[in-house]
């Protein structure tokens, strides 16, 4: 062997090593400022895959829809322009619609059944739906149980909602049962909604208190009411041919990142529900916090059959009744 032809060998050998060790980046985008429930999702998983694949893999981590609103990322996901969104389940049902149970009003009690739900054979197999869309769905996360907040009268019961101008996000499920309020429903992506409600394009509009905290609503709607009207999960999906090509055990990282996301995220939501009322008082809104619950869920009735009829009544009790 002449010298040049080891040295070529040799530059060979070392290019195939220096690509296996080589660092792949990846992008992954919320809706919500890093200083969220979702941003601490996101930096959990970006942290725990970089760890857990000793760096070959690094999350690139994107806020405040830096890549676009969330109907957008989850698109891109699906193109494979982007690998990675942490998503609400609002524009899902574009995607994915049997997604669309988990959004319908008054079917979880609390957060403890919701995450059991999610967590639980229902939850794990509703993951297996985003599969045949071009996602792989990571793990179940959320944002937690979605309040109503508007700038012209304190609500109290659904008779208040009547003819009251909200955003809502971009959901079947929700417009439907908004509607069924009295509710003049106007769909929005998310980033576009603070200003919307600043310059009054729209009276109000609903999140949890996590949301409405980070995205510092408050400056912007004068009147908070617990309605704890639906519980609103989260997603982290990823690109399924891009999930694909993964080892099986940076496959198993990825999930585990992910369910340490969840984990950091739902302990932030439990901490935001726990002085947010308290917090946003202080900043001055007026908060109703004794809304009766039993009046919504009535002024409910002709959605939930249509819910009924559409998701099936057993797949329903199925979710209701889960211990
Ligand atoms: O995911 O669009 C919404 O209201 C969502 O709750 C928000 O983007 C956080």
């Amino acid at each position: 062997m002449k010298l040049h032809q080891l040295v070529l060998g040799m530059g060979f050998a070392f290019g195939l090593m220096a690509s296996a060790a080589a660092q792949t980046t990846m992008k992954i985008s919320i809706s919500t400022s890093q200083n969220s429930h979702q941003g601490v999702a996101i930096d959990t998983f970006a942290k725990e895959v970089e760890k857990r694949t000793a760096g070959r893999y690094k999350v690139q981590t994107f806020y405040n829809g830096a890549l676009g609103g969330e109907r957008e990322s989850i698109e891109a996901v699906q193109l494979g322009t982007q690998e990675l969104a942490f998503s609400s389940t609002g524009p899902v049902p574009n995607f994915v619609p049997e997604s669309k149970i988990l959004d319908v009003p008054f079917l979880f009690r609390d957060k403890a059944h919701a995450r059991a739900v999610l967590d639980g054979p229902i939850g794990q197999e509703l993951l297996t739906k985003f599969e045949p869309k071009g996602f792989k769905a990571l793990a179940w996360a959320e944002n937690g149980f979605r309040h109503m907040t508007n700038s012209k009268r304190a609500v109290n019961a659904p008779e208040d909602l009547k003819g009251l101008k909200m955003r809502t996000m971009e959901n079947p499920v929700h417009i439907a049962a908004y509607k069924a309020l009295g509710i003049i429903t106007t769909p929005m992506a998310f980033p576009e909604v603070f200003t919307a409600l600043q310059q009054g394009t729209v009276d109000g509009q609903e999140n949890p208190l996590s949301v409405i905290i980070s995205a510092k609503f408050d400056q912007v709607q004068k009147n908070l009411s617990l309605t704890g009207h639906v519980y609103s999960p989260c997603i982290f999906v990823m690109n399924k041919a891009v999930f694909d090509k993964l080892s099986a055990a940076d496959k198993q990282a990825f999930i585990d990142a992910a369910k340490e996301g969840t984990k950091a995220n739902r302990a932030r939501v439990d901490e935001d529900d726990a002085k947010g009322v308290a917090d946003l008082r202080g900043k001055g809104m007026n908060v109703v916090d004794n809304v009766d619950k039993a009046k919504f869920v009535a002024a409910l009735a002709s959605a939930n059959a249509q819910f009924e009829k559409d998701f099936g009544k057993a797949n329903l009790d199925r979710i209701r009744n889960f211990k």
